[in-house]
């Protein structure tokens, strides 16, 4: 497996070993801004940390907790506005050791946006840290009244979501595999500071508003300075307890797990949250008797990840979840998955799921996204406004692409990697 990522601490020229010699990696590095990202979400949510507390508890029920910390953040979310802010994200991430993986259509459920995942891409840096955030671009090019749309660019072309120079460092520490202990706090505090939250908005209220009737994830992107985190996920090890767990604590939980019903065999992702806090925010770009005003967009998820499936695999589980989803009945997900094996031996020999090679293989575990479910999460807490209409899906790929500078890589293909233990480049 490839090992641009790993840690890289070249020897001190002069033979002594002062710290400020020593290259923090990448990995370092991503570790520091998710523990930095996260005390700022608990200062900035303090719901967030009742989830923590909840998956924490639950987690050490488990009759074999692992010996990692479990409920060390897995993902955070972010939604950017143009082309330049995809590709500076691509950039800062780049610093963390962070490839974008992995291109996700949200269209077809009525969410305008397009995505990736931005995460650590070998085994060994997954294991030193699992930090990934699922960032998403607006799709300006789904706003039907072309007025509203040209206002919307207009005020997105104006923003600048970066601290000055971060961009810069992100670029050096790519490069040379790192940065030094001095210069470490600095980038991270910068890369911080696109990701905090504003409680104003430059904009009038009336444009807010006009905003948000299109469709309130546009109001979101365009009227605010930055690309405030919308939520953070920890990891558990039974999502059923922890939804229960919130709904017993009054946190208010979406009304049902998104992905694959309850299995022995988990496969791919399950995912839950509290829905998102209305939270008060000041509009600077109006009249003084239009300042006040609430927004809707910061929540808490949880996610139980499983084995990651096959090319084969996923068919079935995208058309099995589509049946569900069809039938729409009670029980309708437990009973159109009975079709989808549930023991390790069936999973192997029909090659649905992968293994890492050797007996008995161990399952490879799912680190990606699942698009369906994603447009589940952006619409229960994006409240009722965000509509859930089926659309015919319209991916724009190479737009994109485009905008990020780069292409995705692709996921079957670092899975197939894993369970082969192969030492490709990626
Ligand atoms: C992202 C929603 C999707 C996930 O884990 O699938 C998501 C967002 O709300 O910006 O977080
Ligand atoms: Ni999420």
């Amino acid at each position: 497996m490839s090992d641009i990522l790993s840690p890289t601490a070249p020897a001190s020229p002069s033979g002594h070993d002062r710290p400020d010699d020593v290259l923090l990696s990448p990995d370092v590095l991503r570790a520091r801004f998710a523990q930095a990202m996260s005390d700022l979400y608990r200062q900035e949510v303090p719901q967030y940390g009742a989830l923590l507390e909840l998956v924490g508890a639950v987690n050490a029920e488990q009759p074999h907790p692992p010996e990692e910390r479990v409920a060390v953040e897995r993902h955070g979310a972010i939604r950017l506005g143009t082309a330049a802010e995809l590709s500076g994200m691509r950039r800062l991430f780049a610093a963390f050791g962070m490839r974008p993986v992995g291109y996700y259509d949200l269209s077809p459920a009525g969410v305008p946006v397009h995505s990736t995942a931005f995460r650590p891409v070998t085994t060994e840096a997954l294991a030193r840290n699992p930090f990934r955030v699922f960032t998403s671009l607006l799709r300006l090019d789904l706003i039907a009244d072309p007025g509203l749309r040209a206002e919307a660019e207009a005020i997105l072309r104006n923003r600048d979501i970066f601290a000055p120079g971060v961009l810069a460092t992100a670029d050096r520490a790519a490069g040379a595999g790192g940065l030094s202990q001095r210069e470490a706090q600095d980038f991270i505090q910068g890369a911080l500071h696109s990701f905090r939250w504003h409680d104003t908005a430059p904009v009038s209220g009336t444009l807010y508003r006009r905003l948000r009737a299109a469709h309130p994830l546009i109001a979101d992107v365009v009227c605010f300075r930055g690309p405030h985190i919308n939520h953070l996920t920890p990891r558990t090890l039974d999502i059923d307890a922890v939804q229960a767990g919130m709904a017993a604590r009054g946190m208010n939980p979406k009304a049902s797990i998104e992905g694959p019903p309850r299995r022995q065999v988990p496969i791919l992702l399950r995912q839950t949250s509290f829905k998102a806090l209305e939270e008060p925010i000041r509009f600077t770009g109006g009249p003084a008797d239009d300042e006040a005003g609430t927004h809707t967009a910061r929540f808490g998820e949880v996610e139980q990840r499983g084995v990651a499936l096959t090319p084969k695999g996923r068919a079935l589980y995208d058309r099995l979840l589509a049946d569900a989803q069809a039938d729409g009945g009670p029980g309708a997900l437990e009973k159109h998955f009975a079709a989808f094996p549930d023991d390790a031996p069936s999973l192997l020999r029909e090659e649905l799921a992968f293994f890492r090679e050797g007996d008995p293989g161990r399952p490879v575990t799912y680190e990606d996204f699942l698009p369906v479910s994603a447009a589940g999460i952006f619409r229960s807490n994006l409240g009722d406004a965000a509509g859930n209409d089926a659309r015919a899906a319209s991916p724009r790929r190479e737009m994109f692409v485009q905008a990020l500078g780069a292409e995705p890589l692709d996921e079957m293909r670092l899975y197939r990697i894993e369970a082969e233990g192969s030492t490709a480049t990626v």
